[in-house]
């Protein structure tokens, strides 16, 4: 009897060490490294958060006029969406015990332009398995006639059926869709490319730079990209790949981060320098690091506690393994960890400057796939070249090199945004990739490395040029 009262005692306690420690870290993984049961979890959530109703007082906070004209376009764009991503993975983890340890997965299109340039993939969906996870582009089911969001329609899109979007509904308007484009027939572009993506984090010298830097693109190309839902800046979230997307553009902003501590420190964590916060004035109004993150909406008070203990200062939020009981990491692999890791050393004869960097508790694997070997050799030529004809500038070499494999070498190519796009989104530019395409086809800013078509073909097979 003892003895069973003993093992019984045993096994109490390692289901509550279990438990425990299977929540110790909250730490964000890419939807491709998340196992079969880790993906069912997730949309299982989902769904309950649809039937729920939480899933469309978020979406309502964030179609809210005024909290979105702060949201976008402004300095805060990356603050504001970090904790709308916090208080909406605080939403999922709070909807039943079994998703107390729930993160919200990140939509690693970084890789996926590297799997798309080496010919692994051809349209977004097949080179993206988030993509036809959560639905795909396909499904009709069943035949869904109406097709407005917040008063918001998509005229010649189609409504989505498909799981989880089944279970959309936004207050008590159940539609039981949403509208997606033709994902199978859609092309990733080059904003999307690891190239462009570095360029964004680190090209800027200022914090309110990067910011526009890495909301134009890629943030404002994946969405134009996915086009239907995800193409509204006020409803984008009715499609859980928001989630995902934004994820990854918080990714951005935590690399940013993690290279300024490496470069400056301590002092990244000052938000009276302007490469850590910087301000602005929105409408009238000044927008300082002490400024109280903007949130308003009807519904704003059915899902306020999600927020409860997070820091409500847009300088509070610099740094995500520092945001209390809602701290949480990344786990990086293949191109964003290189990038993580070497920061603007990454994919240059460079070495790193800081070989003894810590990772502060996100986890990385570094880049060890074939395909991104081929990636790095062929950026690394391109270096070796440019530094042999005395070029300066490799990075926008590198840039306007691969939009000409864009365009030339893989099925799509190279467009601008939409103009309803533009009118919506607030963009007065060309889409950066398209206007380096037309630049250098119109000879204002042309390919500097004389050999650039014996790389190409080299390393993929194709000169580029035709
Ligand atoms: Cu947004």
């Amino acid at each position: 009897m003892e003895e069973f009262l003993f093992k019984l005692l045993c096994i109490a306690l390692l289901l509550i060490l279990n438990v425990e420690s299977a929540c110790v870290s909250r730490t964000r993984k890419a939807w491709d490294n998340y196992s079969a049961a880790d993906k069912k979890l997730f949309i299982k959530a989902i769904t309950t958060a649809m039937d729920r109703g939480f899933y469309s007082d978020f979406l309502a906070l964030h179609a809210d006029q005024m909290t979105n004209q702060q949201a976008h376009n402004t300095c805060i764009f990356l603050f504001w969406h970090r904790i709308f991503l916090v208080g909406f993975e605080n939403m999922l983890q709070s909807l039943a015990p079994e998703y107390a340890c729930i993160t919200l997965p990140y939509y690693d299109y970084i890789q996926h332009n590297l799997d798309y340039i080496s010919q692994r993939c051809t349209d977004i969906q097949s080179c993206s398995s988030i993509l036809r996870d959560l639905g795909g582009s396909s499904s009709t089911l069943p035949a869904a006639p109406l097709q407005t969001i917040r008063s918001y329609s998509f005229p010649g899109f189609r409504c989505i059926a498909s799981p989880p979007l089944n279970h959309f509904c936004d207050g008590t308007d159940c539609m039981g869709c949403v509208p997606r484009g033709q994902w199978t027939s859609t092309y990733f572009n080059p904003d999307l490319n690891f190239n462009r993506v570095k360029q964004s984090i680190f090209s800027g010298t200022s914090m309110a730079m990067v910011t526009a830097a890495i909301e134009l693109s890629p943030h404002d190309s994946m969405h134009d990209t996915l086009s239907g839902a995800m193409a509204n800046l006020f409803v984008s979230p009715a499609d859980p790949v928001f989630y995902g997307h934004h994820a990854t553009i918080d990714v951005l902003l935590t690399i940013y981060h993690k290279c300024l501590v490496d470069d400056i420190g301590q002092e990244a964590a000052v938000v009276d320098d302007q490469r850590v916060f910087e301000g602005c004035t929105v409408g009238s109004r000044a927008i300082t690091a002490a400024s109280r993150v903007f949130m308003r909406s009807s519904r704003l008070k059915n899902i306020q506690k999600f927020f409860d203990g997070l820091p409500m200062q847009y300088g509070g939020l610099i740094d995500a393994t520092k945001l209390g009981n809602s701290s949480y990491t990344y786990e990086l692999s293949g191109l964003l960890g290189t990038l993580f890791t070497d920061c603007k050393a990454a994919g240059t004869r460079q070495r790193s400057s800081r070989k003894l960097t810590s990772a502060y508790g996100h986890v990385v694997h570094p880049l060890s796939s074939d395909d991104g070997e081929t990636f790095m050799s062929w950026r690394r030529a391109i270096f070796d070249a440019a530094m042999e004809q005395k070029i300066p500038n490799v990075e926008d070499e590198v840039e306007k090199i691969m939009v000409m494999l864009y365009e030339f070498c893989l099925p799509g190519k190279v467009t601008d945004y939409s103009d309803a796009f533009k009118k919506q989104w607030g963009i007065a530019r060309v889409r950066p990739s398209k206007a380096l395409l037309d630049a250098i086809q119109d000879g204002t800013n042309p390919i500097r490395i004389s050999n650039w078509t014996s790389i190409n073909e080299k390393y993929y097979q194709c000169p580029g040029n035709k």
